[in-house]
């Protein structure tokens, strides 16, 4: 069956863009720690006419009419996230990652409040109140990172700082820690300075669901996340929170509002305007899939997938931030190289390996082109590999950066036996797609 065929008849120029993307996608191996495969199902939602309707508002309080079945739809998205992470409370409407955040920001604090959160450099997002981002503009960060030497959180120090500057919220969340978070200790430090604890968990959901990695819902009041990494679902956001808000009288006594209305407030109307209702419907999908039994054994896989591909690198002589991982992802470091974390990755993508450079803890490079690679292993687990196959992910890896002074030579090598490793596993929205041509050329 060919896929597109209105498209290709009425826009071949954006058709054949796709069309060699989803080649593309299906001849390398997706090693960026945020990106995954959907489903088809999770595709037909995201593509259905719910693209053409407005739904200004809340489930049963809309500004427009005809959204009686929207509200079911959006109603299934909510309760199914409710169900999934035991939350009191969802709200699915957040159109991605920043603006969840955004959102944590509008409901919780006022304009320069302190918050404490992770730098960017250090592995946290731009979002957990980085300088250059509104939330480092309009807030102010108080910063804590992982011990440059264990590449571990120090808990005494985050405590010390947290008892120092006060701040009225602390994020825990990042996009480059390798290691469990025990969201239990920090809840201690935000319970004994009366601060908000809010958990980013976008990276590490699956693993929340698969039950190898603690659980923030118990002790944060907000959690935030995205539905498009590892949970394999539209790019989207969304918020899970308790109902009520410890500290309604200190924060919010003009506004009779329990923490959940104060959310949905901020979502809409505080930052956005109508909710893009077929990811929502994509969103109710991947969480649909995520309450599967396979999704656990997904969530498992990854990690087992992760520490494996660690224990095979580290055996090659390659240093890892932090040593190893508990998570589904690793951070190469090449401090010691005479090659940058950007070079590196570039030498993988001309491999077939994408991946994307990453500082490390005590980076001395500039984040420009940094000393590390950050790789993930959801995306090859969802396409059904297991522990063994990193054996061969590892060996390429391997070869690249033996090589990168004459990747060019080496690469169209490794390039063509990862298309041809990759033809032999069934990918999520691609397969049985698999387009006759096999491998991209990159330029
Ligand atoms: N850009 C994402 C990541 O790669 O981790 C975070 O939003």
């Amino acid at each position: 069956m060919e896929r597109y065929p209105h498209l290709k008849q009425t826009d071949y120029e954006i058709y054949d863009l796709i069309r060699l993307q989803t080649l593309y996608e299906s001849t390398t191996l997706k090693m960026i720690a945020s990106e995954s495969y959907v489903s088809f199902s999770v595709l037909e939602a995201c593509g259905s006419i719910l693209t053409n309707k407005y739904a200004e508002g809340n489930v049963g309080a809309r500004y427009y009419e005809g959204n009686e079945l929207v509200d079911k739809i959006e109603t299934l998205a909510i309760d199914r996230a409710k169900q999934l992470f035991h939350a009191e409370h969802a709200n699915v409407q957040p159109y991605s990652g920043s603006p969840a955040n955004h959102a944590v920001y509008r409901a919780l604090l006022k304009t320069g409040d302190k918050l404490m959160g992770m730098p960017v450099p250090s592995g946290g997002h731009l979002t957990h109140g980085w300088k250059v981002n509104f939330s480092g503009l309009d807030y102010v960060q108080i910063p804590y990172s992982p011990d440059p030497e264990t590449g571990k959180f120090d808990m005494d120090q985050i405590r010390q700082t947290a008892k120092k500057e006060r701040p009225k919220m602390i994020w825990v969340g990042a996009t480059a820690y390798p290691h469990k978070i025990e969201y239990k200790d920090f809840a201690e430090i935000a319970e004994e300075i009366n601060a908000y604890l809010v958990a980013d968990i976008a990276h590490i959901n699956a693993l929340i669901i698969a039950g190898v990695h603690p659980d923030p819902v118990p002790y944060c009041d907000i959690v935030s996340s995205t539905s498009h990494k590892m949970l394999r679902g539209p790019r989207a956001g969304f918020l899970l929170s308790k109902v009520e808000d410890r500290f309604q009288s200190t924060y919010c006594p003009e506004h009779k509002l329990n923490l959940a209305q104060r959310i949905d407030r901020a979502v809409f109307p505080g930052l956005q305007g109508g909710p893009h209702l077929h990811i929502i419907a994509g969103m109710a999908t991947a969480f649909h899939e995520a309450m599967m039994p396979e999704f656990k054994n997904y969530g498992v896989q990854i990690v087992k997938n992760a520490k494996k591909l660690a224990e095979l690198l580290l055996a090659k002589g390659y240093r890892l931030a932090g040593g190893g991982t508990d998570t589904h992802l690793l951070i190469l470091d090449f401090r010691n190289e005479q090659f940058t974390g950007k070079e590196a990755a570039k030498a993988l993508a001309k491999s077939g390996i994408i991946a994307n450079f990453n500082m490390v803890p005590g980076d001395p490079r500039s984040p420009f082109v940094t000393s590390g690679v950050r790789l993930g292993t959801q995306s090859l687990t969802a396409m059904g590999m297991n522990e063994t196959d990193m054996e061969k992910v590892a060996d390429w890896i391997h070869r690249v950066c033996r090589n990168i002074t004459r990747i060019d030579e080496e690469s169209p090598n490794i390039r063509q036996e990862i298309a041809d490793f990759c033809s032999q596993f069934q990918i999520p929205g691609i397969y049985p797609y698999r387009p006759i041509t096999r491998h991209v050329p990159i330029k």
